[in-house]
């Protein structure tokens, strides 16, 4: 069990209580900056302190790799202790309101007191927002709209922080003496994007002597309930385990039962009433007779399907697709070549070139793609034409330096810039390997002005792959407002490559998008988008949720031989 998420949260707490205490405008940028590359962490925190490497986190300089510290010993920071005193309000459940910034929340604070979501909701109640400067009925009957979806969200967690807690309570269990099986289940064995809480399947030798260990082990905050089957804990990161033990002889029923959804549970049980069939999380049975139940491929196979993958049992077409034998043989971790999508600390990376190729070299990877941000991203530190032709000459000469070998692609990680055009010259970009753009300004632009901006951009004849092509950040940022019809029509007019960026706090496209840009022919990149080493880690997360958008090996360009993808991406 790791403690990155709570210390991501007390990093974003201190920045949001700086911004409303204010004393000093810039400060809380690098607790914010710090909170992401917590959360994006792809290592256990305490790993990373043991070997001394905190201040190589992205954003982590001294003062605040002291303050990691001191709450990984103490479970406190003596700054937000003072803060939290200074201003006593629930800063990241207002946060955690669309729209509601922490500008909105000094005000709510300083103005009416308000300071958690129930004094906002009671406040809205009674008129007493009514009044308030820059308060419009529409804004405040968006507040209400958002109190809701901040109730929701603050309740999910990202799929990234729920497997690295899951996966160590599962060895642990899997060590024991009484346990034969052990799984998740639920919406994490579907790798959605966010979860609700954690299930965790046990066929057991001695089903007490399993609940025993499981309540009381070191993870454990509170026991919500201990049952001789099913229990349920909250971890001190704040997660909740459901723990269900089934006999061996129901183990794949279980399975099947609490993977779910259960959309494609009714579904599948409805299928079987036809063939006059029950299926429950017993078993498959006809009259009294059980059919099917100790494995889950033996369940599907009895209803007449092939075995569906979890990441697909969502019914959105599957069960017909396993009735007729065409579901997609889905992309794996192990199709994955090489990444064209990293970042180094020539802009706003933390580890060195020589660092991030090591580390894609210990991937095996065959090709790997240098792509820095460019010059209008200046807080990242942005690479402008002539370092940008420096940076040519580097990669020719690490090329051929026989020290990698893997080959080296030249990239970069260009700016949309307001009216579609990019920020560096043609004449630069037309000697790049790898040519990603993506918007990292003007977010709220409309959705016209948005979807002409981007296609504008993709219609530059030098432009390989539209990076992050939502710019939504989960449980944080919605989607920018854009028709991607149009986009992807225009990509494929062009063909322009789709990025699936990996980074799982960002896993866009979603599952949806990346069927209908599939479904017309375009091609997708699985990247990383790693700042950091371990980031490389990241690939993981895009995989799923490739499989998740039924992505297919072939639909992958960073699954090809490097021959193949630099004719693929061929403008
Ligand atoms: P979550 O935790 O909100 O991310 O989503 P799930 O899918 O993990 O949902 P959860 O934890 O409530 O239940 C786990 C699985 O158990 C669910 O995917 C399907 C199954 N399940 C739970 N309740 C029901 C139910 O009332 N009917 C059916 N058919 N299945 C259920
Ligand atoms: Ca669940
Ligand atoms: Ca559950
Ligand atoms: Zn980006």
């Amino acid at each position: 069990m790791t403690k990155n998420r709570e210390v991501a949260l007390a990093l974003n707490e201190i920045s949001l209580l700086l911004q409303i205490e204010g004393t000093d405008k810039f400060k809380h940028l690098s607790y914010a900056r710090a909170a992401r590359s917590v959360t994006g962490l792809g290592e256990d925190i305490e790993v990373i302190r043991a070997r001394g490497e905190l201040e190589k986190i992205p954003g982590v300089g001294t003062g605040i790799s002291k303050k990691i510290e001191s709450f990984l010993d103490t479970g406190s920071i003596k700054l937000l202790d003072e803060l939290r005193e200074q201003v006593p309000v629930k800063v990241w459940e207002l946060d955690a309101i669309p729209d509601v910034g922490p500008k909105t929340i000094k005000m709510l604070y300083q103005e009416l007191g308000i300071i958690d979501l129930d004094s906002l909701e009671k406040a809205l109640n009674e008129g007493k927002l009514d009044d308030l400067k820059g308060m419009g009925e529409k804004t405040l009957e968006k507040m209400r709209e958002g109190i809701a979806i901040a109730r929701l969200g603050s309740s999910r967690t990202l799929m990234s922080d729920a497997l690295t807690a899951a996966e160590p309570v599962v060895t642990e269990l899997r060590r024991l003496a009484d346990v034969r099986q052990v799984e998740i289940a639920g919406s994490l064995r579907r790798r959605r994007e966010t979860i609700g809480d954690i299930d965790i399947l046990v066929d057991a030798v001695e089903e007490s002597k399993v609940m025993d260990y499981f309540v009381s082990a070191s993870y454990v905050e509170e026991v919500l309930a201990h049952g001789s089957t099913k229990s349920a804990i909250r971890t001190k990161d704040g997660l909740q385990i459901d723990l269900r033990i089934v006999p061996a002889e129901s183990y794949g029923a279980g399975l099947q039962y609490f993977t779910g959804s259960v959309d494609h549970n009714v579904k599948l049980r409805s299928i079987g009433v036809k063939k006059g069939l029950r299926l429950n999380e017993y078993g498959l049975f006809r009259g009294e007779e059980k059919i099917a139940g100790s494995d889950e491929e033996g369940i599907y196979k009895a209803l007449g399907l092939a075995y569906i993958p979890p990441e697909l049992r969502e019914d959105r077409g599957e069960i017909e697709a396993a009735q007729e034998g065409k579901l997609p043989n889905l992309i794996t971790i192990n199709d994955i070549r090489g990444d064209l999508h990293i970042h180094t600390d020539q802009s706003d990376g933390k580890n060195t070139i020589d660092e991030m190729l090591t580390a894609a070299a210990k991937k095996k990877y065959e090709y790997y793609c240098l792509s820095d941000h460019t010059q209008s991203l200046t807080i990242a530190n942005g690479m402008d034409e002539s370092r940008l032709l420096k940076r040519i000459d580097e990669i020719d000469d690490l090329n051929v330096s026989g020290n990698w070998r893997m080959k080296i692609l030249k990239g970069a990680e260009v700016d949309i810039l307001a009216d579609g055009s990019l920020d560096i010259e043609d004449s630069v970009l037309s000697q790049l390997d790898v040519v990603t753009v993506s918007v990292h300004s003007r977010m709220k632009d409309d959705k016209k002005k948005m979807t002409e901006r981007v296609c504008h951009a993709l219609e530059n004849k030098h432009v390989h792959v539209l990076g992050h092509p939502t710019g939504r950040l989960l449980l944080k940022r919605p989607e920018f407002e854009i028709n991607l019809e149009d986009v992807f029509e225009t990509a494929k007019k062009h063909n322009v490559v789709m990025e699936l960026n990996a980074h799982p706090q960002r896993l866009d496209l979603n599952a949806g998008n990346l069927r209908a840009a599939t479904r017309i022919g375009l091609k997708i990149a699985i990247n990383t988008d790693a700042h950091y080493t371990s980031e490389l880690d990241f690939m993981q997360f895009g995989v799923f949720q490739a499989r998740r958008g039924w992505v297919t090996k072939n639909d992958v360009v960073n699954s090809y031989s490097l021959s193949n993808l630099m004719k693929a991406i061929k403008k």
